[in-house]
């Protein structure tokens, strides 16, 4: 059964692999499935052609056959429980596993997020510059605990799972403020996350269609 996922037809990240379909395809490199994309445009996200697809109008979707997903984590951890590759054999390693992509989305990812949209999306209103510091220290406290669970280990729990692609992306959101750097190991963790070849086939996969247009000299 073919695989098509979605992806912003232009992503506004201009190709550095932030927006969600990037981990998406990370998973099908990991799993070694094929899968076509098909670019939508913010107007056609919001049509209900795509509303059918994902009830909030955003990218990535996924279908296969008759089956169609919405939200990264769920068609991570669809594809994660399918195929081999991001999951362990051990029912327990597994479970450990699917909870690290749950810490990832549910308690990494808010106050990352967080700072995108203080720094960002509502950088211009009058109280951004109050609340920076508070949501940059929310993010250090939990970045300090993350940075003493993974110690000296190269992954969160043994092997390379869908638990570190999942943290590792949300991680690499991290990037564009400069605070990723102020936690050297986790720093590190996600260079290890980005050598994997599955990994830069995604990154390039998505960089073929968002890479900046060359400027004129
Ligand atoms: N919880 C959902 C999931 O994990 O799939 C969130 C999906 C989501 O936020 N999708 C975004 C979207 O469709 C794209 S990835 N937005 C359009 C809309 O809501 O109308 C988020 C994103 C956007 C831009 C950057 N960037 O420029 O760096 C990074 C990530």
């Amino acid at each position: 059964m073919s695989i098509t996922i979605t992806a912003f037809d232009r992503s506004p990240d201009r190709g550095m692999g932030l927006a969600r379909d990037t981990r998406v395809r990370w998973a099908l490199e990991e799993t070694g499935q094929p899968y076509d994309v098909r670019l939508v445009s913010p107007k056609a996200m919001k049509e209900p052609e795509h509303l059918a697809l994902h009830p909030f109008g955003q990218i990535p979707t996924y279908e296969e056959g008759d089956l169609v997903l919405f939200e990264s984590g769920a068609i991570i951890f669809h594809l994660a429980q399918r195929y081999p590759g991001l999951l362990p054999k051990d029912a327990d390693a597994r479970a450990r596993a699917i909870t690290w992509m749950f810490a990832a989305l549910n308690t990494v990812e808010p106050p990352i997020l967080d700072l995108v949209i203080v720094r960002i999306t509502e950088g211009d209103k009058p109280w951004a510059a109050d609340r920076l510091p508070l949501v940059q220290e929310r993010i250090r406290a939990r970045l300090k605990l993350l940075v003493a669970r993974l110690g000296d280990a190269e992954w969160l729990d043994g092997e390379f799972s869908a638990g570190d692609l999942v943290m590792v992306s949300v991680l690499l959101r991290l990037r564009p403020s400069g605070m990723l750097d102020e936690f050297p190991s986790l720093a590190a963790y996600v260079a290890r996350g980005e050598a994997r070849p599955a990994y830069k086939r995604a990154f390039a996969a998505q960089w073929a269609i968002n890479a900046p247009e060359p400027q004129a000299s």
